[in-house]
């Protein structure tokens, strides 16, 4: 009953981020080796379908053949990972003493020294994850589960139909059966006209995950939101304060009616390509917007005024901290898409509307 009302209260303050404190954790229903056994005897059958329609045997074995394949693959890991932007760190301030939602520990704003770092120039994209779960076989917290969060407005009239519930606290989040990365609306969707969009329905395991196959790491809280302000000080959004400058979208948002209608005047009414909005002044794509990113900070809304050097959060939590908001975010009941916002999910959660990117520290 404690965990029920937690759960329902976690909701409720943090209105469109999906507190999925996950009730029923199944074990790993298989380890994937079916799937790849099938996917890899496909693949054996084409090659040998090949060969016999140039009426000859392969010169070479099976096991070289796959030997060839992984090292192609490793050298596309290199290849395929973002490109990485020096943050040159220093001292800047964090937070804000006018916050848009206190009760999110916005404030108060605090003077933080950095060391510098790098960070990815844009959200891990479809592709990005692609090769890393094809290389690693990695099966992702969502897939595990069986199913994940997914904005109502986003799905089938067959998905809608078949639901059991939704969330009380935010109708508009429904746990769907057979939703995950590779198809973030569920069974009858997919992701392949959206390769180069954020992935979603990465848990925080499974971003770390990527991150640390990437020879990399997720940003702290701080990093985050020092590489979000570009270099400005004390704004609202990374190239400054006003929303729309010149009468130009900077951020894929939410324009319209939430929940109801999306006019989609930014031209997205989910998910967009990454860098498809301006850069802020460090070269950074889709900070706030598109997608949530996952820090690796656990959750607190207590913050110290005194200076801090390389704060990494508190050292245990249930929650992490999120940032930056998304394409469900609009002002008038998610105003979040600042970089002093925050919000918070537990290290399993998984949404249509969450993703990250990684940085990286400065060879020693
Ligand atoms: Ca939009
Ligand atoms: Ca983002």
């Amino acid at each position: 009953m404690g965990l029920l009302v937690y759960s329902v209260w976690l909701l409720v303050c943090v209105s469109v981020s999906v507190v999925c404190v996950r009730c029923e954790v199944k074990p790993a229903q298989d380890c994937g080796c079916n799937t790849l056994h099938t996917h890899r005897a496909e693949e054996k059958e084409k090659e040998e379908e090949e060969e016999d329609g140039k009426g000859g045997a392969s010169a070479q074995s099976p096991a070289h053949k796959y030997s060839e394949r992984a090292n192609k693959e490793s050298l596309n890991k290199e290849d395929s990972l973002s490109k990485l932007v020096l943050m040159e760190g220093g001292w800047f301030l964090m937070g804000t003493d006018d916050p848009g939602i206190p009760q999110d520990g916005e404030g108060p704003q605090r003077r933080v020294w950095l060391d510098p770092y790098y960070i990815e120039e844009h959200e891990v994209t479809n592709l990005q994850f692609q090769l890393f779960t094809n290389i690693t076989h990695h099966l992702t917290e969502a897939e595990r589960f069986g199913d994940s969060f997914v904005f109502e407005g986003l799905l089938s009239e067959e998905v809608k139909s078949s639901l059991s519930h939704a969330v009380a606290a935010a109708p508009w989040w429904s746990p769907v059966k057979g939703a995950d990365w590779r198809r973030p609306e569920g069974p009858d969707s997919s992701i392949t006209r959206r390769m180069d969009h954020p992935v979603l329905h990465v848990s925080w395991t499974d971003a770390w995950a990527y991150c640390e196959w990437a020879g990399r790491r997720l940003p702290t809280e701080a990093e985050w939101e020092f590489a979000c302000r570009g270099g400005l000080q004390d704004r609202l959004y990374p190239w400054g304060n006003k929303l729309m400058p010149r009468g130009q979208h900077y951020a894929n948002l939410w324009q319209g009616e939430f929940p109801n209608h999306n006019t989609a005047e930014d031209g997205f009414t989910q998910t967009s390509p990454v860098k498809r909005f301006p850069a802020n002044t460090f070269g950074l794509y889709d900070m706030v917007g598109n997608v949530w990113e996952w820090t690796a900070d656990w959750w607190s809304v207590h913050h110290t005024r005194d200076h801090t050097h390389n704060p990494k959060g508190p050292k245990t939590g249930s929650d992490k901290v999120k940032k930056g908001g998304s394409y469900m975010c609009h002002k008038s009941y998610c105003y979040r898409y600042r970089c002093a916002a925050r919000s918070q999910n537990t290290p399993d959660s998984s949404a249509s509307n969450l993703g990250f990117r990684c940085a990286a520290d400065l060879a020693p």
